[in-house]
């Protein structure tokens, strides 16, 4: 049997970052982490698109858009969705998640879901903060893995190891 292996080295490879500017003290954050993320693996400034939209209902259209225009390997999509504050939270998390799904099953291109949904300020925060547990970190190295993974099961000649 053979495993493929994903990659953590992202050099060469081109991103979207479609990223909600409501809550924006939040998805500031979750943007620099995410563009962190993928700066640490290789990826040129030059390569990174971050494209801003209104909120998170608006993700998936760009997501999209982005995807169609065949300019990048991947997107990465970053929204803040608190309970509290967002009458028909249900709604716009279900129409963003689904949405970003559908995008990425219609282009082909992956997409990662980087839209917090939480119950509060403080939870979304931590989510937020420093290191890898910082949501957009996590998005953006998703992205990472399954670009690389995709593309050696796209080539025969993929490096896979036997398990
Ligand atoms: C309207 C709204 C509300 C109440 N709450 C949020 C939120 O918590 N997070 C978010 O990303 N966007 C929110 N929005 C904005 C919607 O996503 C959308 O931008 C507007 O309804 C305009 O279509």
């Amino acid at each position: 049997m053979i495993e493929l292996q994903p990659s953590r080295d992202a050099r060469g490879f081109r991103f979207a970052v479609v990223v909600a500017r409501f809550n924006d003290f939040v998805t500031v954050r979750l943007r620099k982490a995410a563009v962190d993320a993928l700066t640490g693996a290789g990826v040129l400034d030059d390569d990174i698109t971050v494209v801003p939209v209104p909120g998170s209902f608006e993700i998936a259209l760009a997501a999209r858009k982005a995807a169609e225009t065949g300019r990048f390997d991947a997107v990465i999509c970053l929204g803040c969705l608190i309970r509290g504050a967002t009458p028909h939270f249900e709604y716009i998390a279900s129409a963003t998640a689904h949405g970003i799904t559908s995008a990425s099953a219609a282009t082909g291109v992956p997409m990662t879901f980087g839209v917090l949904t939480t119950n509060s300020v403080e939870e979304a925060l931590e989510r937020a903060g420093a290191g890898a547990s910082n949501k957009g970190h996590e998005a953006a190295v998703a992205a990472i893995e399954l670009v690389t993974v995709l593309r050696r099961l796209a080539h025969p000649e993929s490096k896979g190891v036997r398990v």
